[in-house]
């Protein structure tokens, strides 16, 4: 199993709290972009039970435009360092192969690389050099047009395929099988149905042989799936209790890990499911 050094492996899922250094992002956009914002919020996500705090520096969501490796690395290299020095288990969530070596070395202990290696050719050998655990996302292009990639005739089949190669190539690329967690990359490419069915099918995912990192939280298919009657989808910060349902029911399928905005219920959640797994194998 995947363990992160420095940090208390249970048996349960893990808790990945996130801080998006960010002027731009889905759900936080510009909440933490300030240095001493966003290293204190990675704390407060530590006191509510976060594992993991998962600082970015460059937004993902539909439609954003990249930013520069100057401004990607000036964004979360400080955070990552001041956070480590505190003794936070940081992993830092870049498609950069040099974003990642220095956040590794300014003390990062995981690297959440959404594009599982797509977008810099560099990131698996580098990831591999540094031996910290790579979540290697699906992924089907850049945010500017990911929307037009969502094609799927059996989205959970054909993402596990895409999974199975990348894991290939990552391997071949000298990563180690231990260092690899997978994750479906909720909204990348991927509409609401295609969400539901990859959460549905998570045991199937799981059947590739790899920790799984689920991504739900705040996205906007939970927004609509609570809209108001007149069809107007609920806004991105109050979701959050789907969130967590959402968080007890893959954590309860064998998630490895959940990336949430909000970590207290969701830290609650994880103990609800394990508390229900461990009841039921001993009945
Ligand atoms: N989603 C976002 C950013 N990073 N990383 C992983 N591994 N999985 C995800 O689903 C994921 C991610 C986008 O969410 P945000 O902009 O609201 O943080």
């Amino acid at each position: 199993m995947t363990s992160v050094p420095g940090l208390r492996v249970e048996e349960r899922c893990l808790v990945m709290g996130v801080v998006n250094v960010t002027p731009d992002s889905f759900s936080d956009g510009g909440l933490w972009f300030d240095e001493a914002a966003a290293i204190s919020h990675g704390l407060e996500l530590v006191a509510d039970g976060a594992d993991l705090v998962d600082v970015g520096g460059e937004s993902t969501r539909p439609g954003a435009a990249r930013v520069s490796l100057d401004e990607e690395l000036a964004r979360v290299v400080p955070v990552i360092r001041a956070l480590s020095r505190e003794g936070v288990s940081v992993s830092v969530d870049t498609m950069r192969a040099e974003v990642a070596k220095a956040a590794v070395e300014a003390g990062a202990k995981l690297v959440n690389d959404v594009s599982g290696g797509l977008a810099d050719p560099e990131m698996p050998r580098v990831v591999a050099a540094t031996g910290v655990p790579y979540v290697v996302m699906h992924w089907r292009g850049h945010s500017h047009d990911m929307d037009s990639r969502a094609v799927y005739a059996d989205v959970v089949t054909e993402v596990g395929e895409e999974l199975a190669k990348r894991v290939d190539l990552v391997l071949a690329e000298g990563v180690s099988e231990e260092q690899i967690v997978l994750d479906p990359g909720l909204g990348f490419a991927k509409n609401a149905e295609h969400n539901w069915a990859l959460l549905a099918g998570l045991s199937r995912l799981t059947e590739l042989g790899y920790p799984l990192l689920v991504g739900a939280s705040r996205k906007r298919f939970l927004g609509r799936l609570l809209a108001d009657p007149d069809g107007t989808p609920r806004p991105f910060g109050h979701s959050d209790d789907a969130t967590t349902a959402v968080t007890a029911l893959a954590a309860h399928q064998g998630a490895w890990c959940v990336r949430v905005h909000q970590v207290r219920p969701n830290a609650d959640a994880v103990r609800v499911a394990a508390a229900w797994k461990r009841a039921g194998a001993s009945t």
